[in-house]
């Protein structure tokens, strides 16, 4: 087993390159493609992967499915649903933090040992990036704690700024 910390990391890049049991996908309830990081999973995963969304019935906010990842190097996709941002104050930071709890649930229970977060709600809609990165990275931390199994967990940053972000989350706040 990796030492603790060698288990959560993040990096600069297209999440749709990683080699990874599973990568998360920020989608929406239905589930049926969509801009951003859906979008660029949906192209790079083929058509294939519309095909098994259909029948997956559409996915509520905060919840977890999981489906094959056709053409990407992944073994797996996880999509999630997050929060539109409506000033905080229509439960934005427990959705966020579901979101992040059920993909690892779901990771779990499908032996996946590595798995890839985009900054989930964080583009089009709209959560403040420096809130939703501390949910994420405390979400992660508090369910890595009590499981060996999953072995690392990539934080994926599309631009230098989230990077950033991530950094100084992840050195301050655990
Ligand atoms: N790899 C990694 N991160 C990416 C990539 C990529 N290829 N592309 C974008 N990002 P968003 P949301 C980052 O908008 O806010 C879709 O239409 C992006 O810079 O993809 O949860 C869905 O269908 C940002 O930091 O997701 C929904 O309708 C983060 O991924 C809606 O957008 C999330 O941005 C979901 O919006």
């Amino acid at each position: 087993m990796a030492d603790f910390w060698d288990r959560i990391q993040i990096l600069e890049g297209d999440i749709t390159d990683l080699k990874v049991d599973a990568i998360v996908n920020a989608a929406n309830n239905s589930l049926l493609g969509g801009g951003g990081v859906d979008g660029a999973i949906h192209r790079a995963a083929g058509p294939e992967l519309l095909d098994e969304c259909r029948k997956m019935n559409g996915c509520e906010t905060g919840a977890a499915k999981i489906s094959g990842a056709y053409r990407l190097p992944a073994r797996y996709i996880i999509h999630t649903v997050g929060p539109v941002w409506q000033g905080g104050n229509h439960n934005e930071p427990e959705l966020l933090a579901a979101c992040y709890r059920n993909t690892m649930l779901c990771a779990l229970e499908n032996e996946v040992k590595t798995v890839a977060f985009p900054a989930i709600s964080c583009g089009i809609y709209g959560f403040p990036a420096e809130r939703a990165t501390v949910i994420a990275v405390n979400e992660v931390y508090g369910f890595l704690i009590g499981c060996d199994q999953i072995e690392r967990v990539v934080f994926v940053c599309f631009n230098t700024e989230m990077l950033s972000i991530y950094q100084s989350v992840l050195d301050t706040t655990i």
